[in-house]
């Protein structure tokens, strides 16, 4: 019979493994890219998850696709059917959740290397990330300017139109833009920051992806800046982007809060998790 085929392969990585990895510092800077998906659980629906994702959600409005309610150029002429679904889009005093207290869990072991945020919920920092260690890719609706003039427009005049569905307009005279709050639209350039950030990747010596369909550019390629052979992990409630093609990445499918539950436990973390989260 035919001698065994030696094999150079490595064996593939674990969600221990990487925990190893992690507890003997041979990991010290990780890069995290977050979605949507962290966030569900505190009541925020994502875009894309079907029947709870608002994109489903929107049919009545009739619009020329999903994606209008939040392209610069449909807003400028109709920002009526973004104030119709503001509501559940505004951040309020919602709880950030067990993945929100993990990632401030990873800066206060100084392990986080920074964090690419999608959302706009600002529950990242809530929990507890130093703002510095984020960039808030697509913006963080704390603020609100005219998107004709760009003047100020006071918080409480937004909530109020917010909570109305009403289409706030510029106070400033002569002006009759809409309001449009801090945030990216389609169409809109990214913070200025994000080519500088972006920087940041090639230093990592390890890749975590949480809740995103990776279905927004740029964002989307972030997990491609890696050096070569840096491990990934993915933890989504399904398959998402080129996440899980190569060797060294792991992947946690399913609920997040329980994905970084195990990855917590993995690292000897698990009662140290619930406390952070219990505080925030
Ligand atoms: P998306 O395209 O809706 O994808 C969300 C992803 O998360 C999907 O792959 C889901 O399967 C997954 N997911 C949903 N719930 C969970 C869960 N509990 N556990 C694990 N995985 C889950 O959203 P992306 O963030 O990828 O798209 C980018 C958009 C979405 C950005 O422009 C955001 O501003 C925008 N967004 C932000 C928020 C927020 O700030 N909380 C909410 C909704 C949409």
């Amino acid at each position: 019979s035919n001698p065994p085929i030696p094999t150079t392969a490595k064996p593939k990585n674990t969600i221990q493994s990487i925990a190893d990895r992690i507890k003997t510092n041979q990991i010290t800077r990780i890069i995290v890219l977050t979605g949507a998906g962290i966030s569900t659980s505190a009541g925020i629906p994502d875009f894309r998850t079907p029947k709870t994702g608002l994109y489903d959600r929107l049919a009545p409005l009739k619009l020329p696709s999903p994606e209008s309610i939040f392209h610069i150029s449909y807003f400028s002429h109709s920002p009526e059917p973004f104030y119709a679904i503001a509501q559940a889009r505004h951040p309020t005093t919602l709880k950030p959740t067990l993945s929100h207290a993990f990632l401030a869990l990873l800066a206060k072991k100084n392990l986080l290397h920074f964090l690419f945020t999608q959302n706009i919920d600002g529950l990242e920092e809530d929990a507890g990330v130093p703002a510095e260690k984020i960039l808030w890719t697509h913006g963080n609706w704390k603020d609100q300017h005219c998107s004709k003039c760009k003047s100020a427009y006071p918080d409480n005049m937004m909530r109020k139109a917010i909570r109305a569905g009403d289409v706030p307009y510029c106070l400033a005279p002569k002006c009759d833009g809409a309001i449009k709050p801090d945030v990216v639209f389609f169409g809109e350039s990214l913070p200025e920051e994000f080519d500088e950030k972006v920087k940041l990747i090639p230093e990592a010596d390890l890749m975590i992806v949480m809740g995103t369909s990776l279905r927004v550019a740029p964002c989307s390629g972030i997990q491609r800046m890696m050096g070569p052979g840096v491990p990934r992990v993915l933890i989504n409630m399904e398959r998402c982007g080129d996440m899980g093609s190569q060797d060294g990445d792991v992947c946690i499918l399913g609920d997040c809060d329980e994905g970084v539950s195990e990855f917590a436990e993995a690292l000897g973390w698990g009662d140290e998790l619930k406390a952070l989260w219990e505080e925030v």
